[in-house]
Order: C-alpha cells, then structure tokens, then sequence
C-alpha cells in the first residue's frame, strides 16, 4: 500500500517537475535574449518638461532610429507632446495627449526624419526631434 502511495505521489510530482523545468529553461532563454537585445541597442534618451525656457530640454534631440525616447513632464501642469503633421481627423506622426505633472510619454517607433513639435496645451513651447537613418561603421582595413 505504502509503494503505491508513493508511486501515485511520483506520478502526480513529475508533471510539476517537467513544469519548472520548463519554466527554468525558457527563463533561462528569456534572459539570454534580453541580453542580447541589449548588446547594440541605443541607450535610452529622456525629454524634460519645464514651464520655463526652453520648455523642452534638451530643446533639439538627435537620436538614431529604434532609441527609446520618452518625456516627462517636470512641471505641476497637464502639457502634451505633439508632432506638428498632425492635424485635426488626420493621422499624425505623435500626440501624448494630456500629460499629468510626473507623467512619461514615450515615443512610438518612428522612420528617420525630422520632427518639429509643440506642446498642444501651450503651442509657444515647441522642440525639434530628428532622427537618423540606423548608423553604419565604416569596414576596417585589412
Ligand atoms: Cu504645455
């Protein structure tokens, strides 16, 4: 009876174990890839908000294409981050929408160009976003 008990109790473990063992590899896999995401990426770039000029700092931001960009806004106010194509119904390259005081807004993926924008809220607080084409090394010499 004991040896049954304990068989039955092997059977219903091993499915357990099968388990973490999968948890443990794709972790283990998970944690091998973020690494590598890592290795080569853009390290990422913040926009300040103030109420004072010049509103945006760094007012011009260069970044290269796929570089995280995030806002927050400094300031005890709602502002928001509007890219300047957009226009009332159409698409348009960004818009945060109201951004509480401590609040982020991170940019969404966009294609290399330039990027003039200003605040929604306060349209005398503008920035300028460029962003490059990804960079290319130059090859060595052999
Ligand atoms: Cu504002």
């Amino acid at each position: 009876m004991q040896v049954t008990n304990s068989r039955q109790f092997l059977k219903k473990m091993m499915p357990i174990r099968r388990m973490s063992l999968v948890c443990l590899l794709s972790g283990l896999t998970f944690s091998l890839s973020a690494g590598l995401a890592t290795i080569g990426a853009s390290p990422s770039r913040d926009i300040q908000i103030f109420t004072e000029p010049p509103f945006f700092s760094p007012n011009e931001t260069t970044i290269s294409v796929g570089t995280p960009l995030t806002w927050k806004n400094r300031t005890h106010e709602p502002h928001s981050i509007v890219s300047n194509d957009c226009r009332l119904g159409n698409t348009c390259s960004f818009d945060s929408g109201f951004l509480s005081p401590n609040a982020r807004f991170s940019l969404p993926q966009l294609n290399p160009g330039r990027y003039p924008y200003h605040c929604g809220i306060h349209p005398f607080m503008r920035g300028l976003l460029t962003i490059q084409p990804p960079q290319s090394f130059p090859s060595s010499d052999i």
